[in-house]
């Protein structure tokens, strides 16, 4: 039997060598391995292919090999990627996920509370890598008898919504807002990413009950979620789309862009920095700073601000490019 060769599959998991793949929009995952000459690739990434990307290659003719592994012979440019630290190898860094048509960073009305620090360096590395980004406010639901929550889940959406992105409200446990949801993620790839225990894999089980993702309660005694999801994986949804579930993020990094580059991504803080006296301006220390005076009247969220410096100071991941 001839080796037949298939175009532009896409990547649905990756563990290890091992890939699953489907050619779009057909939903018949297969096994496949990468070519030696693509494992050998000597770049800065730990994994050289990720959920998402797509690829060409061939299937192996029947009985060649044990399990027939279909093989990946080259992997196409890419238009997006997130990318992370690699943990053990500080300098490499891993691919999450590539080719995302939208990411939505979720977030539990009540625990696990993300930090702010964490949502906006998320929402920076997305724009940074051109991910058009969401937030989703989960767990409404437990607004109902959490009381204490309710100010502070409406303090955070309001500084989103102010800072100009999307927040939806949803309940994966009643299905509220999720209608609208569903109709977003038509026709796309979408990435869920957030901490553990915000509810990622029981919101996309509600979204389609086919799925069955494991699921599991937050701890009680630290309210943290339990790290249930060890695989970046994409679903396909019978309402339509695909769903990239994630395990819960514990770090990003990786900003490759300039200091003055940085509140490019903080578009409520970018809005008003051409009023800066000083062009090149950090919105740190400088004078007559228009950032810091629209701080002090309150129209950018002081919470926003502060991170805005902290990522200045910091990067966390390395250094800004110069
Ligand atoms: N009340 C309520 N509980 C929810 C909701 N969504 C998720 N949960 C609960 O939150 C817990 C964590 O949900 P998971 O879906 O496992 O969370 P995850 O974000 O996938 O977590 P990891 O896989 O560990 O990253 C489970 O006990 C869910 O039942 C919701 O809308 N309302
Ligand atoms: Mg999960
Ligand atoms: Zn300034």
């Amino acid at each position: 039997m001839e080796q037949q060769v298939f175009q532009n599959a896409t990547v649905v998991k990756q563990t290890g060598a091992l890939c699953r793949l489907t050619l779009l929009p057909r939903w018949e995952p297969f096994t496949a391995i990468l070519s030696g000459k693509l494992r050998l690739r000597g770049d800065k990434l730990t994994n050289p292919v990720a959920v998402g990307d797509r690829v060409h290659g061939y299937r192996q003719p029947a009985g060649k090999y044990p399990g027939e592994h279909a093989v990946i012979t080259e992997i196409l440019p890419r238009k997006n990627y997130l990318i992370r630290k690699s943990a053990n190898l500080s300098r490499q860094a891993h691919i999450i996920a590539a080719n995302i048509d939208w990411a939505y960073v979720i977030l539990s009305a009540t625990e696990p509370q993300t930090p702010y620090q964490f949502i906006d360096r998320f929402l920076v590395t997305c724009q940074a890598y051109r991910v058009p980004v969401s937030l989703i406010l989960n767990k409404t639901d437990e607004l109902e008898w959490a009381e204490g929550y309710r100010s502070q889940a409406a303090h955070c959406r309001d500084i989103y919504l102010r800072a100009g992105y999307e927040v939806l409200e949803v309940s994966a446990r009643t299905g509220m807002g999720l209608d609208s949801l569903s109709q977003s993620l038509k026709g796309r790839i979408s990435l869920f990413s957030g901490i553990s225990g915000v509810g990622k894999s029981t919101l996309a089980n509600r979204l389609d009950p086919l799925l069955q993702l494991k699921t599991a309660p937050i701890s009680r005694a630290h309210l943290t979620g339990k790290h249930t999801t060890t695989f970046y994986e994409m679903h396909s949804l019978l309402s339509g789309g695909y769903i990239i579930d994630s395990p819960g993020i514990k770090g990003f990094g990786l900003l490759e862009m300039t200091k003055e580059e940085l509140c490019h991504y903080f578009p409520e803080i970018f809005a008003v920095s051409s009023s800066c006296r000083f062009n090149g301006c950090l919105h740190a220390e400088e004078p007559d700073c228009a950032v810091r005076e629209a701080v002090e009247k309150g129209l950018i969220p002081a919470e926003r601000y502060e991170n805005y410096l902290r990522l200045l100071e910091d990067p966390e991941g390395g250094k800004y490019r110069t």
